[in-house]
């Protein structure tokens, strides 16, 4: 299911970039049609400590990167038989994203367009054999370190910085792409909207940090109850949660649940000990737009609000 294991990946992002990236993380898949040429590479490689795959030509490439997807370095000879270098590149691009994989091609040809070819087929960067251990090495560190730029720079696009929850545009990007599956499938969808009640008063009674506590606070909630949905702070004291599971009657009881622990909870969250409340409301319908969703759901929170706030509406 793509939406669960995007999240999936987020979360394994967020623990990657947790810490520092070393060789050891990186896994470096060699291509190449000569022995020799694949165990002296390979040597170089285990010597800074990265993780090492072989394949023998492009289509055993192939089948090893479906069958390790966390491969982010390819180093690919260009002359092999069935395949060329640049022919893998060009079908490597097609699959994954050049966010994701490094592509770096490698030839002992002195055609001056080989390397051209092989930017173009979407090679990120090119060495000639018989080459340099240092430059191999400093290269090698450049392109990687790209990758751990673009991971960071993409996570932090998606994360809101106060909660550390997804953001908004993480949330819209996911469930659009939930909803099509949904609607194929003629699913049912869930959506709840979330908003603290008064919580204007909250700032203004303790502060602003403090009222920046209590967000942090439920943010870390989200997880005990909703680990395996798709939760976003949507925007000040809002968060939303999309159920990409089905079962409409759990996921109702889940977010009563989840309303009685704040309730009974809440004022051992923060230092201030402020308690507080929160206001649900859920929409369970066949409707493929997200946004119709939303509105749906607002339309309960609204609801539990004018009922007194501290309940769910469905
Ligand atoms: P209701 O029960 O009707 O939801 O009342 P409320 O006071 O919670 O709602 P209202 O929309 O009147 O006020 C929301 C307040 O949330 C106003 C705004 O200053 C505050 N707020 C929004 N974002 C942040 C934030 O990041 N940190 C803090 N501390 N306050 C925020
Ligand atoms: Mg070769
Ligand atoms: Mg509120
Ligand atoms: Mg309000
Ligand atoms: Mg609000």
């Amino acid at each position: 299911y793509i939406t669960k294991e995007n999240k999936q990946a987020y979360h394994y992002l967020k623990k990657q970039l947790a810490r520092l990236p070393r060789n050891e993380d990186v896994k470096v898949l060699v291509v190449e049609d000569s022995r020799h040429a694949r165990m002296y590479i390979s040597s170089l490689l285990y010597r800074h400590k990265y993780q090492v795959l072989e394949a023998v030509d492009g289509v055993d490439a192939l089948e090893v990167l479906q069958q390790n997807p966390d491969v982010s370095v390819i180093i690919a000879d260009n002359e092999m038989p069935r395949m060329n270098g640049d022919e893998l590149c060009a079908e490597i691009r097609r699959l994954y994203s050049n966010e994701d994989k490094v592509i770096i091609g490698v030839s002992g040809s002195n055609s001056p367009h080989l390397s051209a070819r092989f930017l173009k087929s979407g090679a990120n960067d090119y060495l000639r054999k018989p080459f340099n251990a240092e430059e191999f090495y400093c290269r090698l560190s450049l392109n990687v370190d790209m990758l751990d730029h673009i991971a960071t720079i993409r996570l932090q696009a998606n994360t809101d910085y106060l909660t550390k929850l997804p953001n908004r545009r993480y949330f819209f990007g996911q469930a659009n792409q939930a909803q099509k599956i949904r609607t194929v499938k003629q699913q049912i969808s869930q959506v709840a909207m979330i908003d603290i009640d008064h919580f204007k008063r909250i700032n203004d009674d303790h502060g602003h940090d403090a009222g920046d506590d209590v967000l942090v606070a439920i943010a870390k909630t989200f997880d005990k109850f909703f680990a395996n949905e798709l939760v976003a702070r949507l925007g000040g004291e809002e968060f939303v949660i999309y159920f990409l599971h089905n079962s409409s009657e759990e996921n109702l009881e889940s977010l009563k649940k989840f309303r009685q622990y704040i309730e009974l909870n809440s004022s051992s969250f923060t230092p201030h000990k402020i308690p507080f409340t929160i206001s649900i409301g859920l929409v369970s319908k066949h409707e493929p737009i997200i946004d119709e969703l939303l509105k749906e759901a607002d339309k309960k929170l609204y609801e539990a609000k004018e009922l007194g706030r501290n309940k769910v509406v469905s």
